[in-house]
């Protein structure tokens, strides 16, 4: 009866964790923007970081909220950033992997490579804009499985703002605001607060427990 109940108290203190969605890509590597590029601020007031044409801030890009980078170089050198994911990985699953959000302007294209080591990439593809209206309230969605590429999972994306897509005379190229792993496994390390909790968890039943001997 105690380990049951030891054993579900544990199972209702760990669920949290392993319900946490949605994943987003959560770590800049690196960014090299293209001719003008920039933060565009829309997320009325919760994004809190810095913005204005010619701003980088890795902020823009780690969640979805309004806040989009632009990768800059429809002309000239295209803008290329590096991003991943830093408590797991993303694999081919079922359906799209990965999703990637644009909130400003027109929907630009990109292109794609993975990595599972940050070092050795492999493309997944192009994946051209439509020229459609994107906004906070009906962001631009790219859906992309990774099936076709040489791994099939991997945790760092290198995004190339793709440039026969990008609008003539706008500078600004793909306007990322954030990426989504769509099938995503966590690297299960419980964090310092739940084991501290599970702990004093434990303690109170083998009081309590003593307590009901006596
Ligand atoms: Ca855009
Ligand atoms: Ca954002």
């Amino acid at each position: 009866m105690f380990k049951k109940t030891l054993a579900v108290a544990a199972l209702a203190m760990l669920s949290p964790l392993a319900n946490a969605a949605p994943f987003y890509a959560d770590t800049v590597n690196s960014f090299a923007g293209g001719t003008g590029f920039g933060v565009y601020d829309q997320s009325g007031g919760s994004y809190l970081g810095a913005s204005g044409n010619g701003v980088y801030d890795p902020l823009a890009v780690t969640t979805l909220d309004g806040a989009a980078l632009a990768l800059g170089g429809a002309s000239g050198t295209a803008g290329q950033i590096v991003i991943s994911f830093g408590s797991g990985s993303f694999f081919d699953g079922a359906g799209a992997d990965l999703r990637f959000f644009d909130t400003f302007g027109a929907a630009e294209g990109f292109v794609l490579d993975i990595s599972a080591d940050g070092t050795n990439f492999f493309s997944v593809g192009t994946f051209p804009g439509d020229f459609s209206f994107c906004f906070p309230g009906a962001p631009c969605i790219t859906d992309v499985d990774i099936s076709g590429s040489a791994i099939n999972s991997g945790s760092f994306l290198r995004i190339t703002a793709h440039q026969p897509t990008s609008v003539f005379n706008y500078p600004e190229a793909y306007d990322l605001d954030a990426v989504e792993a769509l099938n995503f496994t966590t690297t299960s390390v419980p964090e310092p607060g739940t084991i501290l909790l599970l702990g004093l968890g434990l303690a109170g039943l083998g009081y309590s427990r003593r307590r009901t001997r006596a």
